[in-house]
């Protein structure tokens, strides 16, 4: 996730750097500056932000790999590179502004408040074995009206590969496990008409299985209401409906669309649907005779070789439908993952997707 600065952004990068100069005529101290800056964060670009959020991890000397966050730091005055770095030299202070400056181009997203999003590789050891202390940040996720102060720390586990997290909200602790280091983690509001706000921290996975891992703090305590949904973009809206990026579990690599709610116990449920979009694009390459509806006795839809289709949905099981661009449907029944009557569903479909 982490981009490099694009040449877009070079063009920001220089008006910062003429407004790093003026530190010495405004006789400001570089942290002042970023305290002035966090405050009208809400109006800063996205690179101007990163910037004036990674200065505050160069007041400590953390060496960039970004070859222009590096060439923009060494030229300033103050900046002492110092191998020894470490996250906690920053002092909660500097955590809190860090936390503001990054999530301000994001306040408009409404909901959605997305708090971090930085590439872990930055934070680790040389060694990769350890993390540390993640995120910082403030929010008021029990809707008493008093700021919450919300911590991640990760540590990879000794042996299996695997993360231990541990999620900090004021005095309470919530260990979890995630396959690999957690690399988003914002503030949602899944229910605009409670009074939470839910925490999501994504979880890479492996084989880019992203997934989501959410969390609500309520009367001093961490609950986790939902462990790996799927997909990097799991939003909320407000409705209490949170849309997921499914992976299907027939025919072919597609996903889609699923949904999870609220249930009466406060936890994230899938909600099952009877068809779930499929909408892939096929020709036909071999004929092949078709049922009218799930379950029918007979085939009765003739479909020619050749014929340009649309797998339209499937019941993620056994049942899928395929329209022709005349208009008929008729439906196929899977064995397994994607066996067609004895044979793989390639021998009848071009366009099928095998990716990982
Ligand atoms: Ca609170
Ligand atoms: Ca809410």
């Amino acid at each position: 996730m982490r981009a490099t600065i694009s040449r877009v952004s070079i063009g920001a990068i220089v008006c910062s750097l003429l407004a790093f100069g003026a530190w010495a005529a405004a006789a400001k101290s570089p942290l002042d500056e970023v305290r002035a800056k966090a405050q009208v964060a809400v109006k800063l670009s996205k690179p101007e932000a990163r910037l004036w959020k990674n200065t505050l991890f160069a007041l400590h000397g953390r060496i960039f790999k970004d070859p222009d966050l590096d060439k923009h730091f060494r030229a300033q005055a103050w900046y002492k590179p110092d191998p020894g770095f470490d996250d906690s030299m920053l002092s909660p202070e500097e955590w809190d502004l860090a936390a503001e400056l990054d999530r301000s181009p994001y306040r408009k997203l409404g909901h959605r408040i997305r708090l971090h999003e930085t590439h872990l590789g930055e934070y680790w050891s040389n060694d990769r074995s350890h993390v540390g202390v993640l995120w910082r940040a403030v929010e008021d996720l029990d809707g008493d009206g008093k700021p919450d102060t919300i911590s991640l720390e990760s540590r990879t586990s000794k042996g299996n590969g695997s993360v231990d997290n541990v999620l900090s909200v004021n005095g309470a602790s919530f260990p979890f496990e995630t396959k690999v280091c957690p690399l988003w983690f914002w503030v949602t509001d899944i229910d605009s008409t409670d009074k939470f706000h839910e925490i999501v921290i994504g979880d890479p996975g492996p084989s880019d299985d992203y997934s989501a891992h959410l969390f609500r703090y309520d009367h001093g305590h961490i609950e986790l209401i939902a462990d790996e949904v799927p997909g990097t973009d799991t939003d909320c809206d407000g409705t209490g409906i949170v849309t997921a990026h499914c992976r299907g579990k027939v025919l072919h690599t597609w996903s889609y669309p699923g949904r999870y709610a609220l249930d009466k116990a406060g936890k994230l449920a899938f909600v099952p649907r009877e068809y779930y979009p499929m909408s892939t694009n096929v020709t036909v390459t071999a004929d092949v005779l078709l049922f009218a509806k799930p379950g029918a006795q007979a085939r009765t839809v003739q479909v020619h070789k050749g014929t340009r289709a649309v797998i339209v949905q499937t019941d993620n099981a056994s049942w899928c439908q395929l329209c022709m661009e005349n208009g008929a449907c008729g439906w196929f029944h899977l064995n397994g993952y994607a066996s067609i009557d004895g044979k793989d569903a390639y021998e009848y479909f071009s366009g099928l997707s095998s990716a990982d």
